[in-house]
């Protein structure tokens, strides 16, 4: 035996559980129950206090969701862990808990549009202000902490346009300011990326991706310190949002996770593969895929990720009709490709971010953001990879003509 520090695919299938205290069974059991028995009315009062560990009710915690927790820490380098129902449970539990009225946050100037939502349309509404700022301008970024945010929040890669932002650096100004970092880290996953170790303090997932990987569940994870997940945990997700996650759901999740490192290479692996053969291709304008070498964020993408990632994005050119019209058309193209929201799963997946996802943002936003109306987002799946382009390739054939 060693006691050396296991890799991140043994962790992703066997940390945080010992068979043997579970009848020798392999797979954790599903705790299907959403209470718990105390011996007698000392041990219930012992739990509630905290006291003594142990569950007390399933929308606090879950045995079978305290698996999935301790193992999702883990593959983050993160203390702790706290499940949701959604990515949008993790992302207001964790605001619900750090925030409060008169409070200033900075927020990165692209996201997914729920988030954005939330951010500039809700927490505004409490009284908080909500500032955007570009954050892969550090000078921008620095003179906006000068206010001593409490929070920065911001996603990389972003959706849906794929801008990098260095986690590294923007950690080290933010500290300057006694700011708390939080960083979405749903498009690189911790396969690709750990913001944790990059000094991040807390980082949430749309757990509904890669983590489950297979479209058939709606999930969220958030990790960070001990006492920060704790007060999330009896705060936020327990008193104000309810967001809980299903014992069900960590089962598909764990089941997920150890698959995760394969699945992320082949979607590293296909997506390289499609955005070289779009860049050749007459119609397309614009490629956002920070794997190419010419890309503005390649230098630090290699850096700061393990991998590009399974996400592309991509313009078209025009002749006659405007761009989002040849946008249309191509996607109404497709045989194969799937023309649905979400990302990271088998099935590639199109998606026109100003008519569908980011919809929710007005045109102002979104110009605001840098998300262009013809831009067509990407989630490249794991089917062979030449089935993936032909079918690309004769909606970009019509299309043109
Ligand atoms: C989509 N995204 O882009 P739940 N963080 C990021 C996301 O992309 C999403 C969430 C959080 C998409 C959903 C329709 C970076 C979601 C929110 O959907 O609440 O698990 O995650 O297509």
């Amino acid at each position: 035996m060693t006691t050396k520090e296991k890799g991140f695919s043994t962790s992703a299938i066997h940390h945080g559980f010992e068979e043997l205290e579970q009848h020798g069974s392999l797979i954790p059991p599903i705790y299907m129950t959403s209470t718990y028995a105390f011996k007698n009315v000392e041990q219930g009062a012992a739990r509630f206090s905290g006291e003594e560990p142990g569950h007390f009710y399933s929308r606090i915690s879950n045995p079978t969701v305290e698996i999935l927790e301790t193992r999702f820490a883990k593959l983050e380098k993160a203390e702790a862990c706290v499940a949701f129902a959604s990515g949008m449970g993790a992302i207001t539990s964790v605001l619900w808990t750090l925030l409060q009225s008169g409070d200033e946050i900075l927020i990165d100037k692209t996201m997914y549009a729920c988030t954005f939502a939330f951010m500039q349309h809700g927490l505004t509404k409490f009284g908080i202000n909500v500032t955007q700022v570009d954050m892969t301008n550090l000078d921008d970024l620095a003179k906006a902490l000068l206010s001593k945010p409490k929070l920065i929040f911001f996603e990389t890669p972003t959706n849906p346009n794929m801008r990098l932002i260095d986690i590294k650096l923007v950690n080290a100004i933010a500290k300057e300011q006694n700011t708390l970092v939080i960083v979405d880290n749903t498009y690189a996953t911790p396969y690709l990326c750990n913001p944790i170790e990059l000094g991040a303090d807390i980082v949430v997932h749309s757990a509904t991706k890669y983590i489950s990987g297979h479209g058939d569940v709606i999930a969220g994870l958030a990790v960070g310190s001990h006492e920060t997940m704790q007060r999330v945990r009896l705060e936020g997700l327990k008193d104000m949002t309810g967001a809980v996650m299903t014992p069900l759901t960590a089962h598909q999740l764990m089941r997920g996770l150890k698959t995760l490192n394969l699945r992320m290479q082949k979607h590293c692996e296909n997506t390289s593969i499609i955005a070289s053969h779009l860049a050749t291709h007459p119609l397309v304008e614009f490629v956002y895929y920070p794997g190419d070498t010419n890309n503005p964020y390649h230098l630090l993408a290699s850096e700061q990720m393990r991998g590009f990632g399974g996400m592309l994005a991509f313009t078209l050119k025009s002749k006659s009709k405007n761009k989002l019209q040849t946008g249309i058309q191509m996607m109404n193209q497709l045989k194969m490709i799937r023309l649905a929201v979400s990302l990271g799963d088998a099935e590639t997946l199109i998606q026109h971010p100003a008519s569908m996802v980011h919809s929710a943002c007005s045109p102002e936003e979104r110009q605001k953001q840098g998300i262009d109306d013809g831009l067509v987002r990407l989630s490249i799946g794991l089917e062979n990879v030449e089935d993936i382009w032909n079918d690309l390739k004769q909606a970009l054939d019509k299309a043109g003509n």
